[in-house]
C-alpha cells in the first residue's frame, strides 16, 4: 500500500499538482507504470478525468486498471497522431455537426467525364490486354474488417459461397481470380521469372479469427501462404458527447467502449505495415482495393486496370451506372469557389442534400436515362504505387474522417448512443493535390457489380427497378453475367425466365460457371467458343480447368468438367440430362444452412454428365 508521502514525493517528481487529477487517480498512482503515466497525463490534458470517477482504491480491481491502460496504449498507437490527435479531430467535427456545417459547402457538383467501357467492343478488349500485362506488376487488397450488419449473416461474409452451383465462396473466388491473372500476365512476360502477386486482407477483430481459419482449413485455396498477409485494424474509441468525453462500456468501469472506424483504416495499416515500399522495391506499380461480396468484380479488373495502365491514372475508381437513391456512391466532380476542384466518391446519405443545396430542388433524382446522371461508387480502386507512397509519407495514411451521431432532440446537445469517428477507403484523393490524375472507368452493372449486403427481409423492400443486393440477386447476377458473355462470344443462350425467390423477382439464366483460369479476360473466353454452340435455360455449366474447349456443344442438362492443367478437352455434340433444379425454399425455414435460406432457393441435382481428365493430354468428350 502506497503512503501518503510517497504519492506526494511522485507527483512532485512528475511535475503533477494533486489537486489537477482526479482523487480516484491519484490514490492509484503507484501501481502504474512511467509510460502509463504518461498515458494518464494525456488523457486529463484533453479533458477525460471522468474515466477515472468510479476507480476503486488500490487493492481492488488493480489487473483491471492495468488493462485499462493497456487498451488506452492500444488506442493512442493504433491511430495516427495518436489519441489525443483522435479526440481534437472529433471535437471540431461533432462541433461542425452541431452547427449542421455542410461537409462539401462551397463546392458545386457537376458530372464528371470518364472511361465508359463496354463488354467485348475493341476498347474493352485493348484495355484488357494492357490489364493483363500489367497485372503481375499490381498487389490486391480486400478490405473485409466489416461485419455487414445490414445483411445479418451470422458468419463472415467472405465465406459465403459467391454461387452454389459449385459452392465456390468469395475468398476462394478472389484468390483463384488473382492466380489466374498472375499466370496469364506471367505468360505474356515469358521470362524465367515468375512473378508472384501480393494479396493483402484487412481484418478487424470481428472477423481476423474466422478469416484465417478459413485460409488454413483449404489450404489457401491454392495460393502460397506466404503471398497473403493479413492487416487487423483496430476499433476506435467511442465518444459520449459534443465535448468528445470518450464512453466507457457499460458493462465494465476499466474499459473505453469501441467500434469501427470504417474501411478508410486501410491505409494508414498499408503505410505503417512497411508492405508498400517493399513493393515498390520489388517494382511493383499498382495497389488495387476491393471489397468483400462482389462475385462480378474480377471481370472489370483487367479493363480498368489497362484503363490505369494506358491514361496513367494515380487514381482510378470503378463505377457502374447509379439508380437515385441506390445505396452506393456517387462520382462527382466538386468544384470550388475559390477555384479548387476534385473527383470525389460522394456517399450515398450525402448526394441528395448536397444536390437539393446547389440548386437542384429534386436532389438525388435520375435523368433522362432512367439512372443518375452521377456514376456509381463500387469502392474497388486502382491506385498507382509511386504517387500513393508520396502521399501517405505526407499524411501517414490518415484520411479525412466524419462524424455521424445520433442526437437524442433538435438541441442536439446529447446522443441516443455513443459515436464515434469513421473513414472510407474512397475518401483517400480528398488529401490529394490538384495535379494528381484521378479518374473512373464506368461499366454495365450486368458485367462489375453485384454484392451481397442487404438481408432478404431488406432486399424485399427495394423500390422496383433498384437493385437488391442481396445474397439472391449475387448469384443469380453471376449467372447471368457469364450467360451473357458467352452470347457475345457467339453461343446461343436461352432467354432467362422471372422468378421469385425470398419476395425478389429476378432473371434466371442458365447456371453457367467457369474457374477463373477459364477465362479472364472476353479474347480468351472467346478463343475457347467455336462453331455452334448453344444453351438451354435449364442448363448448368461448371467448366473447371484452363483448356476446356467448346466446339458446336448443344446442352440441355447439366455438364461438369473438371480438368488438370495440360489436360486439353474439346466438348462438343448434344448434351441433354434431367439437369439440375432450382427448388424454392423460405428463408425462414432452419431446416437448411443460413447459406441456402438467404438465398430462398437451392439446388437439386438430378442428373449431370460429369467428366474428370487428371492427366494431361488432349481429349474429346462428345456423347
Ligand atoms: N469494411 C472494413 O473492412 N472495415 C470497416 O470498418 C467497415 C467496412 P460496407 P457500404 O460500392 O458497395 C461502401 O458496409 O456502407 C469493409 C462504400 O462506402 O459493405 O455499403 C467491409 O468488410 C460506398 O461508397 O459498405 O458502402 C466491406 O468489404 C459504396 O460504393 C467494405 O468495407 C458501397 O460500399 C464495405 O463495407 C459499394
Amino acid at each position: 500500500m502506497a503512503t501518503a508521502d510517497s504519492t506526494a514525493k511522485l507527483l512532485s517528481d512528475l511535475n503533477i499538482n494533486a489537486g489537477d487529477w482526479p482523487p480516484n487517480l491519484v490514490k492509484n498512482l503507484h501501481l502504474l507504470s512511467p509510460d502509463e503515466i504518461e498515458l494518464g497525463k494525456t488523457l486529463l490534458e484533453m479533458g477525460q478525468g471522468h474515466l477515472f470517477q468510479d476507480w476503486a482504491e488500490p487493492g481492488v480491481d488493480d489487473d483491471q486498471k492495468k488493462a485499462f491502460f493497456a487498451q488506452v496504449a492500444k488506442l493512442n498507437s493504433s491511430y495516427p497522431g495518436g489519441l489525443a490527435s483522435y479526440i481534437r479531430t472529433a471535437r471540431e467535427l461533432l462541433a461542425d455537426s452541431k452547427a449542421g456545417k455542410n461537409p462539401y459547402d462551397g463546392f458545386t457538383p457537376s458530372v464528371p467525364t470518364g472511361e465508359n467501357l463496354s463488354l467485348g467492343d475493341d476498347n474493352f478488349i485493348k484495355f484488357e490486354e494492357a490489364g493483363v500485362k500489367e497485372a503481375k506488376n499490381a498487389a490486391f487488397v480486400l478490405v473485409a474488417g466489416g461485419l455487414g450488419e445490414r445483411l445479418g449473416y451470422n458468419g463472415i461474409k467472405v465465406a459465403l459461397p459467391a454461387e452454389t452451383t459449385t459452392g465456390t465462396c468469395f475468398l476462394q473466388l478472389y484468390i483463384e481470380s488473382i492466380l489466374a491473372l498472375q499466370e496469364a500476365s506471367n505468360q505474356i512476360t515469358q521470362g524465367t521469372y515468375q512473378k508472384e502477386i501480393p494479396f493483402v486482407i484487412m481484418t478487424s477483430d470481428d472477423t481476423h479469427a474466422r478469416t484465417l481459419d478459413l485460409l488454413e482449413s483449404n489450404s489457401y485455396f491454392g495460393m502460397k501462404s506466404t503471398q497473403v498477409k493479413l492487416l487487423k485494424q483496430e476499433k476506435v474509441a467511442c465518444l459520449d458527447d459534443n465535448d468528445a468525453r470518450l464512453a466507457l462500456d457499460p458493462h465494465n468501469k476499466y474499459k473505453i467502449q469501441t467500434k469501427p472506424h470504417g474501411h478508410g483504416d486501410v491505409h494508414s495499416l498499408l503505410f505503417s505495415s512497411g508492405l508498400l515500399k517493399v513493393w515498390l522495391d520489388s517494382g511493383l506499380r499498382w495497389v488495387i482495393f476491393f471489397q468483400d461480396t462482389n462475385g462480378l468484380l474480377f471481370k472489370a479488373i483487367p479493363a480498368s486496370l489497362g484503363v490505369s495502365a494506358t491514361k496513367e491514372y494515380h487514381v482510378n475508381s470503378l463505377a457502374v451506372p447509379r439508380k437515385a437513391k441506390e445505396a452506393i456512391g456517387g462520382i462527382t466532380k466538386l468544384t470550388h469557389s475559390d477555384g479548387r476542384s476534385m473527383v470525389i466518391n460522394v456517399e450515398y446519405n450525402q448526394l441528395d442534400p448536397l444536390l437539393r443545396a446547389t440548386g437542384h430542388p429534386d436532389g438525388d433524382v435520375n435523368c433522362e436515362t432512367g439512372y443518375s446522371p452521377f456514376p456509381g461508387n463500387i469502392n474497388q480502386l486502382i491506385l498507382e504505387l509511386g504517387p500513393y507512397i508520396e502521399e501517405l509519407t505526407k499524411t501517414g495514411g490518415a484520411i479525412k474522417e466524419f462524424v455521424n451521431p445520433k442526437y437524442k432532440d433538435a438541441s442536439k446537445t446529447s446522443f441516443k448512443s455513443s459515436t464515434r469517428l469513421e473513414c472510407m477507403m474512397q475518401d483517400y484523393p480528398k488529401t490529394l493535390p490538384p495535379s494528381a490524375r484521378v479518374g473512373f472507368t464506368v461499366m454495365d452493372t450486368w458485367l462489375a457489380y453485384a454484392p451481397v449486403k442487404n438481408n432478404p427481409e431488406e432486399a424485399a423492400k427495394v423500390p422496383k427497378g433498384n437493385p437488391y443486393h442481396s445474397a439472391t440477386s449475387g448469384e443469380m447476377a453471376i449467372y447471368r453475367a457469364n450467360s451473357l458473355i458467352l452470347k457475345k462470344a457467339g453461343v446461343q443462350v436461352e432467354d432467362p425466365v422471372q422468378q421469385v425467390f425470398n419476395g425478389q423477382e429476378v432473371e434466371v439464366w442458365p447456371r453457367v460457371t467457369w474457374k477463373p483460369k477459364w477465362g479472364m479476360t472476353f479474347a480468351e473466353i472467346k478463343s475457347k467458343v467455336s462453331g455452334s454452340c448453344s444453351v438451354s435455360q435449364r442448363s448448368t455449366m461448371a467448366l473447371k480447368g484452363h483448356d476446356i474447349f467448346l466446339e458446336d456443344l448443344h446442352l440441355d442438362g447439366a455438364l461438369i468438367i473438371n480438368s488438370t492443367d495440360g489436360a486439353e478437352v474439346k466438348v462438343g455434340g448434344s448434351i441433354q440430362n434431367k439437369g439440375w433444379l432450382i427448388e424454392r425454399i423460405d428463408y425462414k425455414d432452419t431446416a437448411f444452412p443460413e447459406e441456402l435460406r438467404i438465398r430462398g432457393f437451392r439446388i437439386e441435382k438430378k442428373e449431370q454428365l460429369e467428366e474428370t481428365y487428371s492427366q494431361p493430354g488432349k481429349f474429346t468428350l462428345k456423347p
